[in-house]
């Protein structure tokens, strides 16, 4: 590729990705600015901070290639395509919503766009997101799965069965570990004796990589990367520990109170974006967001409850 043409696309990378950043950001600062007002029928656990992580690795993936994450969603919903008003309608309650308005903020779900489902307990998504792999394989589909997941769920013994299968039958997927440090309240290093999550992941037998800056560009290229490793090279699994912070308490609309232990070093990458981009551009992107936003506050506000007869719908007994 000629030098100008990969200038020219890197730009086009810098300003999909700030955009994608700026309207996560903004989206989430207005839920928590509505919260209050019990509109919102369910909690709410915002990525506010972090969402570099779900932005930049979804720029490197395809509409068919597929994602499952956790309650902490909203982020990954929007970086791989779902739609807000779906999404809005979802957290208010309303039959509009993504799942009928029966599941909330907690269990985003768009299937048409390969976002397979979020679960409120804590590591579940993980074995589904290989089982879905697995089936990738088996049915040889040139697709890949990336599952999410936090610092707090690599905790769990079926993190480690899943990274062991997943190694053991090369399956075509990539882990995405959002290491904010916190479960909650607990630091990290009162939970983990080493606590150096890609050192402890490479033992399953796979490529594993700690990506220390809390940019997206740098995740897009790593994921990419990993992407067509597995599509070329038939390589896989993959495993990314990416540093990150959240800036809000665990669930809720505050400002974290333990904000002292944010560390110095992650920065807030919508910040650093904004550097790169042109104010044209960026007054572009302020319009659009705000115009997309009150369109969304609007369907999910109009929009109604879900029936009574609704209730005994998409449950299994
Ligand atoms: C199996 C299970 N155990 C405990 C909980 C309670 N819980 C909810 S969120 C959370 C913290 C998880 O932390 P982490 O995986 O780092 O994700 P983060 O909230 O930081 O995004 C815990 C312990 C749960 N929901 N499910
Ligand atoms: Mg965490």
């Amino acid at each position: 590729m000629k030098n100008e043409n990969r200038k020219s696309n890197k730009t086009k990378l810098i300003n999909n990705l700030y955009k994608s950043l700026y309207r996560i950001r903004t989206i989430e600062e207005k839920i928590a600015l509505i919260y209050p007002t019990d509109q919102i029928k369910s909690p709410v656990h915002l990525s506010i901070g972090q969402e570099a992580v779900t932005v930049g690795a979804c720029a490197a993936l395809l509409e068919a290639d597929v994602v499952f994450g956790t309650y902490r969603g909203h982020s990954l919903y929007l970086a791989k395509g779902g739609d807000l008003n779906g999404m809005m309608a979802e957290l208010y309650g309303k039959s509009t919503g993504v799942a009928g308005g029966k599941g909330g903020s907690m269990h985003l779900v768009d299937t048409n766009r390969g976002i397979m489902g979020m679960s409120a307990v804590v590591a579940t998504t993980i074995p589904q997101a290989a089982g879905y792999a697995y089936a990738f394989k088996v049915m040889k589909q040139n697709n890949i799965v990336v599952s999410f997941f936090g610092d707090g769920a690599t905790e769990e013994g079926v993190f480690h069965e899943t990274l062991n299968f997943a190694a053991l039958k090369k399956l075509p997927m990539i882990f995405v570990c959002e290491n904010n440090q916190y479960a909650v309240l607990s630091h990290q290093s009162e939970r983990q004796s080493n606590t150096n999550i890609a050192e402890r992941a490479s033992v399953y037998g796979m490529h594993s990589e700690k990506i220390d800056q809390n940019d997206p560009y740098t995740i897009y290229e790593k994921v990419n990367w990993a992407r067509n490793q597995i599509i070329e090279k038939g390589r896989g699994p993959f495993f990314f520990e990416c540093m990150t912070e959240r800036y809000r308490e665990h669930v809720g609309p505050s400002e974290r109170d333990d904000i002292k232990t944010l560390s110095a070093e992650i920065v807030d990458p919508l910040q650093q974006l904004s550097k790169l981009v042109s104010s044209d551009f960026k007054q572009n992107v302020f319009k659009e967001v705000d115009l997309e936003l009150k369109q969304a506050i609007n369907f999910a506000e109009k929009s109604a409850f879900p029936a009574k007869d609704s209730l005994y719908k998409d449950v299994y007994a």
